[in-house]
């Protein structure tokens, strides 16, 4: 028998590899590891994050709603899992909440019906958009290997006020202009804000007394940018091609 044989290690997956590089950069800055279930109720995924009741994310086209079950759907975003935390622990709250999300929606270069993201919540009773921007340098200077600069730009999402786009000054040409940054020296990378007044209050959380922020942003689209990796459908298609690159 033939024992010189070379033993073919597996490996971990490049999304896996990326979560463990999360939790690991925010677990240095004090946040805890939080998670939920991926099928859960209308009121954890958009009740209770004061999405109104005709908002458009709830129709059709955009949630994958379950035959049979009343209420039920596969999550759009990790944001259930934040507001389960918050029904059972005060704050200070600190966590980051990786995992799997569904949409229902076309699938093409930059979009997938299914895909990861990581949230991030902070609350106390000083917690301010000034943190945040502190928060996320350390956490794009460590992810990206490089020193960048973070700016806000005003936006709108139901679930915090006020909100924001975020942007990251691109790491690759350092401003000078390239094709990742599309020649404008900055990178849109997540949205984010001040945690809304009825959100809190679902959560349990007295608003009067406690404020803070989070962010929400798709794992699969900072990959790309990093790795400059041009087709998300790469990450879950099998091919080993693309996984033993990594
Ligand atoms: C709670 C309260 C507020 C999370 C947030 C965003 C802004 C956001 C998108 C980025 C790209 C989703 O993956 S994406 O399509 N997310 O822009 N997410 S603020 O806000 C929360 C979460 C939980 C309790």
């Amino acid at each position: 028998m033939d024992n010189t044989k070379e033993l073919k290690k597996g490996h971990l997956h490049p999304m896996t590899t990326m979560i463990n590089e999360i939790n690991s950069i925010f677990s240095d800055m004090g946040f805890e590891f939080a998670d939920g279930p991926e099928m859960d109720s209308e009121h954890y995924n958009f009740d209770a994050l004061n999405f109104e009741e005709n908002h458009p994310a709830r129709a059709m086209q955009d949630t994958f709603w379950v035959k049979d079950k009343e209420k039920t759907l596969m999550r759009t975003h990790t944001s259930n899992a934040q507001i389960r935390y918050m029904e059972n622990n005060k704050p200070p709250i600190r966590i980051i909440v990786p995992g799997k999300v569904f949409r229902n929606e076309a699938t093409d270069a930059t979009h997938e019906a299914q895909f990861h993201q990581f949230e991030g919540l902070m609350i106390d009773e000083t917690t301010t958009l000034g943190t945040l921007k502190g928060v996320l340098n350390t956490f794009f200077e460590k992810f990206f290997g490089k020193e960048v600069k973070v700016r806000f730009r005003p936006s709108y999402f139901p679930f915090v006020e006020p909100g924001v786009e975020v942007d990251v000054s691109c790491f690759k040409c350092e401003g000078s202009g390239c094709s990742i940054c599309k020649n404008t020296g900055w990178i849109e990378v997540l949205g984010a804000g001040m945690v809304h007044p009825n959100v809190l209050k679902a959560g349990g959380i007295d608003p009067e007394k406690y404020q803070g922020f989070a962010f929400g942003v798709g794992i699969e689209r900072l990959g790309m940018l990093k790795y400059g990796i041009d087709d998300i459908r790469l990450f879950f298609n099998g091919d080993l091609r693309f996984v033993n690159q990594f």
